[in-house]
């Protein structure tokens, strides 16, 4: 298989200078020091060319501790702030990124890889994130309860949590600080936000507009902190009591970590963690437009979501002809700078990636594994990991499979009954994301069923990345147990509190206990 290569690849020196064109544009004031001037600082890299652009200064343990105070101290004033007042906020939140669109999304591209069209649609999920939060800040219900004494009324009240300490991954460096922020803040919390080392400048960028939407509508500042740095500041968070609840997107090896941490001292957590998602495909299916959405869902984002599509387990009978569909689809891929125009997969984010690919799929040879895809063109840049997206037909779901790697790799599996189809799907330890391609209404129907998909998405005819953001977001298993986004994760950011209220002149006792 070849890769098509699109255009030379920019100067660092030209992409520095679309850093500083966005960074004015969102009004960023952070210094960018040239590459090393901070022997302690955060190095913002690309991986368009592999070079390191700037140096950030470094967070301290003690600027963490003072992030966590400030948040502390807004939040005495923000919880009391009406709900739909503090929607206003994520309002205007909403209105800048509307205007800084295309420069926020410049700096995804530059610092995650992503093409044009997919870092435009990651700052589209900021923006309807903040809609969505807007309207949830009038609708923040609580229920009434029949209560079992006459004059009494019981209900639930849904109160503010606290900080809500939000650790974010590469990948999606600025989407997901905007669902916990935007959700979040219009429950009343404040937020300290350590985004992954490897996309400090998008961060800034979300920082400076979060800062000027408070400003504009006279909210405490310190309602949203950012802390850039390594793991001891992520640490930090996750033991500072101060930290009502802590949202962590990563690895499942991060989560096996910050979930006991977090829970040894009775904080909340919300983890979103590894996925290896799964599609059926059944001799019904329409095959045109599985491929299509398999092949965005598998090679899209250089397989480098945690929704992309990792195991496609298809019908015997169809598994022949759908796998040299994806094959020809993927040749015709245009794999390359993620900035140029009709490029549609970018680079891997780092030479880690690529040796776990590399590993990854050696591992599957050695498993009886038969490999179409999955070479590197460096695009003459040797800091530069630009590979094909890689489909391997399997003998069985082996170690390997049973294995998230964060790159494009598709293993094919083969079933011949649907029970078959959805235990290979159910035997993997994660549980993100899965879909069903199926014209058959039974079929569809007990893929979502109970002994379906143990997903915490289960899609069907639709690929398994791309979600809304009106449903609730996460998964099952390893995967975390979490959710974020729509729906009603709001809870997750908020506590409950059951009121009952007598206003009778009695004193009547549950149960019917009597007691004097
Ligand atoms: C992630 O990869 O961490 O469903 C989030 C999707 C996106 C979010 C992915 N809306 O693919």
């Amino acid at each position: 298989m070849t890769t098509t290569e699109r255009t030379e690849l920019p100067t660092a020196d030209d992409l520095r200078v679309q850093v500083r064109q966005a960074f004015e544009s969102v009004g960023a004031t952070v210094t960018l020091g040239p590459p090393g001037a901070h022997p302690a600082g955060v190095p913002a890299s690309t991986p368009i060319t592999g070079d390191v652009l700037f140096t950030i200064a470094e967070d301290s343990p003690e600027q963490v501790d003072t992030a966590i105070a400030e948040a502390t101290q807004a939040f005495s004033i923000w919880r009391t702030t009406p709900a739909p007042v503090r929607g206003a906020l994520v309002a205007r939140l909403g209105e800048l990124l509307v205007e800084h669109k295309a420069a926020l999304a410049a700096l995804v591209t530059i610092e995650a890889g992503k093409i044009v069209s997919e870092a435009l649609g990651e700052v589209q999920e900021m923006i309807d994130i903040c809609q969505f939060a807007v309207g949830l800040s009038r609708q923040l219900y609580g229920r009434t309860i029949a209560s079992e004494r006459p004059g009494h009324r019981l209900m639930e009240t849904w109160h503010p949590l606290g900080v809500v300490g939000v650790i974010t991954a590469f990948n999606f460096p600025v989407a997901v600080w905007a669902w916990n922020t935007a959700v979040a803040l219009v429950c009343g919390d404040t937020v300290v936000w350590k985004p992954s080392e490897l996309t400090p400048l998008t961060a800034i960028a979300c920082q400076a507009l979060i800062e000027r939407a408070a400003s504009d509508v006279g909210a405490p500042a310190s309602v949203s902190r950012l802390v850039l740095g390594g793991r001891e500041l992520g640490e930090r968070l996750v033991d500072d009591p101060r930290v009502a609840l802590l949202s962590a997107t990563g690895s499942v090896r991060m989560g096996r970590e910050v979930g006991p941490r977090v829970a040894a001292r009775f904080g909340k957590v919300l983890l979103e963690l590894g996925g290896n998602n799964a599609a059926v495909v059944t001799p019904s299916a329409d095959l045109d437009l599985a491929v299509r959405a398999i092949v965005f869902s598998a090679a899209g984002t250089a397989g480098q979501r945690c929704t992309t599509l990792r195991r496609l387990i298809a019908h015997s009978s169809v598994a022949d002809e759908l796998v040299s569909r994806i094959v020809a689809a993927y040749r015709s891929l245009p794999i390359g700078v993620p900035g140029a125009d009709g490029t549609l997969v970018g680079p891997l984010i780092h030479a880690r990636a690529y040796r776990d690919m590399v590993g990854a799929l050696d591992q599957a040879r050695a498993d009886g594994g038969e490999v179409f895809g999955g070479e590197r063109n460096d695009m003459g840049d040797e800091a530069a990991y630009y590979v094909a997206p890689a489909v391997v037909r399997m003998p069985a779901q082996t170690a390997v499979v049973h294995n998230e790697t964060f790159a494009p790799i598709l293993y094919v599996l083969t079933y011949d009954s649907l029970d078959e189809a959805i235990a290979l799907n159910n035997e993997v330890p994660q549980g993100l994301s899965s879909a069903i391609f199926t014209t058959d209404v039974r079929e569809a129907e007990r893929f979502l069923g109970a002994d379906g998909s143990d997903c915490g998405i289960a899609n069907v005819n639709i690929g398994t990345s791309g979600a809304e953001i009106g449903g609730a977001f996460g998964g099952e298993k390893q995967t975390g147990g979490g959710r974020e986004s729509g729906s009603d994760a709001w809870k997750a950011y908020m506590r409950r509190a059951t009121n009952t209220v007598n206003y009778s002149s009695e004193l009547p006792l549950a149960q019917g206990v009597h007691f004097g």
